[in-house]
């Protein structure tokens, strides 16, 4: 029989990543990278909780590709993703928010992952102390390219590119950290949703959410409303129907906006319902990219059982034509999720 559960024992993300790898789900060299990418979080939750006292709030006086102004933080997290995958050693290209093109990794003497990333999510958020969050996902290297050789760098660079343009149906994992009132490492590798919260004095994050499933309908809603007059009509109609109870619930629905995704998301993925960030008359692809927001994240909530949809069509099967493309994003309940494709028909 099984020996007597020990009241010591510590089930962490450690731990899980192991017994992936013992149940043959999940490769070695891929669990080298969720490792570091888990300790690349553990620095960014100690710099943004301490972001106040080591005169890390403010701009950091550049923009990034995006057009937005980078802050202290978007650029040091950026720096401590990039330093955790190249020390991973398993890592051949790397695609970021904060990045204008992929880099390929010279470190890299096993594995060849392609990591896409926002190293710190919702970054507008930090001098006010609010939720913010890092988001991945993890692709296998193209077959139909390697990333090449050094001495042809127009070349290396367009199979970069060709290597972090893969639909969200390619990826091999996906994950986010969240940083609010405690921080907490949401991640699959295809089996289902694992939640880990931070244990800062054994410095560990530990199982506390196995097998996370979204609840199949909810009742909070999560657009930014501000946007209202410069939506199409049916997102309109949507949208009302939520706030009069003219919607399948029959009754109306609570609204809730961090203007944080990972915040947004995790309330969704825990209490059900929908976020979404819709093209308008100003953007009509929105303001969320496919590559390293939209497309883990929608990875995440299907594996937990919920939608992520631009609309018209799934967000895993759209195929990035550049690395900072955006799309349409509406994530959370499959209930909810179709409900609001009736009205983008
Ligand atoms: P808005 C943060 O900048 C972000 O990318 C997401 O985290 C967030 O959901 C959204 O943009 C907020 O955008 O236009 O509502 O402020």
């Amino acid at each position: 029989s099984a020996p007597p559960k020990s009241q010591y024992e510590l089930y962490t993300l450690t731990t899980w990543l192991l017994k992936e790898e013992m149940n043959g789900t999940l490769d070695g060299e891929l669990a080298t990278v969720l490792s570091s990418i888990a300790t690349a979080c553990k620095q960014i939750a100690s710099l943004v909780t301490r972001a106040g006292i080591s005169n890390l709030t403010g701009l950091a006086g550049a923009a990034n590709i995006q057009g937005e102004d980078q802050k202290k933080l978007d650029v040091i997290s950026n720096e401590v993703f990039c330093n955790a995958l190249r020390a991973s050693g398993r890592t051949g290209v790397i695609a970021s928010e904060e990045e204008d093109l992929p880099v390929s990794v010279e470190e890299t003497y096993s594995g060849n992952y392609v990591v896409v990333f926002d190293p710190l999510d919702g970054s507008s958020n930090i001098d006010a102390g609010i939720s913010t969050g890092s988001i991945f996902g993890i692709y296998a290297p193209s077959e139909e390219c390697s990333i090449g050789d050094m001495d042809n760098p127009e070349k290396m660079l367009e199979n970069c590119i060709l290597n972090v343009c893969q639909p969200g149906s390619s990826l091999l994992a996906a994950g986010y950290c969240l940083y609010s009132s405690s921080t907490v490492f949401v991640l699959t590798v295809g089996t289902g949703v694992y939640g880990f919260t931070y244990d800062s004095i054994v410095g560990e994050f530990v199982l506390s959410h196995p097998n996370m499933k979204v609840p199949e309908s909810g009742k909070i809603y999560a657009f930014n409303e501000g946007n209202y007059c410069a939506w199409d009509q049916g997102l309109k109609d949507y949208i009302n129907s939520l706030k009069d109870g003219s919607n399948f619930h029959g009754q109306p629905y609570s609204a809730r906006y961090i203007g944080s995704l990972v915040g947004d998301f995790h309330r969704t993925l825990l209490y059900g319902g929908i976020y979404g960030y819709p093209g308008d008359s100003k953007n009509k692809t929105g303001k969320l990219r496919l590559l390293y927001e939209c497309a883990p994240m929608s990875l995440i909530m299907e594996q937990a059982g919920g939608k992520g949809s631009t609309g018209v069509q799934r967000v895993l099967e759209v195929c990035p034509e550049a690395v900072h493309q955006r799309v349409p994003l509406f994530i959370g309940s499959p209930k909810e999720v179709d409900y609001l494709e009736s009205f983008c028909k």
